[in-house]
């Protein structure tokens, strides 16, 4: 059985749904990020500060300390979208590649995703989390997001999915990376495929599951 390393407020959450979509047996250790804990007033070295990604023991697996890490018969693995790679072609099935041009395609989003739209999306999502000095912010993010998602849109023009005509582990990376700019309505206005193809991802039952047990896990 595998195990990942994370809590359900991170990027583990693109892990947890793709392994509950494969229905892989997997046990999920709860590894929190050091800042939260800081946030807290709660010193992420104190002896009975809870496993977090500062932990010396958590460093040991994963230098970075960072969450999500898989742990699978001796192969450690970091970088939440290579987790969801590696564990798509272990499981196999519809929702991993079914030849190499299928897997170099999921390959290419991912890393599309993760260089071109996952930072600004994440300083959306912060920035909506706070208060009057956010909307420059927001606004210079969204400028940043203009030539990606309309890459995307243009993609979603002619593909109903990321790759495949299906849905595959490349839907589950690119939703969860454009997730984080999805509350910012105006921008999401812009991009209509783009919108209802994460809508239409984010209404499989599996996700909702996932997301109700990350709503259910404290803030
Ligand atoms: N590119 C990495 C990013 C990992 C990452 O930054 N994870 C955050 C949580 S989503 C984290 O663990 N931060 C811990 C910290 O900064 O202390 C991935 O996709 O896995």
């Amino acid at each position: 059985m595998v195990t990942l390393y994370g809590m359900y407020r991170s990027r583990a959450t693109r892990n947890l749904w793709l392994l509950d979509e494969l229905a892989l047996p997997y046990t999920l250790k709860p590894v929190i990020q050091a800042y939260r804990l800081t946030a807290q007033g709660i010193d992420p070295l104190a002896p009975d500060a809870p496993l977090n990604t500062q932990s010396p023991e958590f460093l040991r697996l994963s230098p970075a300390g960072a969450i999500p890490v898989l742990e699978d018969a001796g192969l450690i693995l970091s970088e939440s979208l290579a987790i969801n790679l590696y564990l798509a072609k272990k499981a196999g099935g519809p929702l991993a590649p079914q030849d190499p041009r299928e897997e170099a395609l999921m390959v290419q989003w991912a890393l599309y995703g993760a260089t071109t739209i996952e930072s600004p999306a994440l300083e959306i999502a912060f920035a909506s989390q706070r208060g009057d000095e956010a909307q420059a912010v927001i606004d210079t993010a969204c400028d940043k997001l203009m030539r990606p998602l309309a890459a995307l849109e243009a993609h979603l023009e002619t593909h109903s999915h990321m790759v495949g005509g299906r849905f595959t582990v490349a839907d589950i990376n690119m939703a969860e990376i454009v997730r984080y700019a999805q509350g910012y309505a105006p921008l999401m206005a812009r991009f209509p495929r783009v919108k209802s193809w994460l809508e239409l991802c984010q209404a499989r039952p599996v996700f909702k599951k996932m997301w109700a047990k990350r709503d259910a896990e404290p803030a």
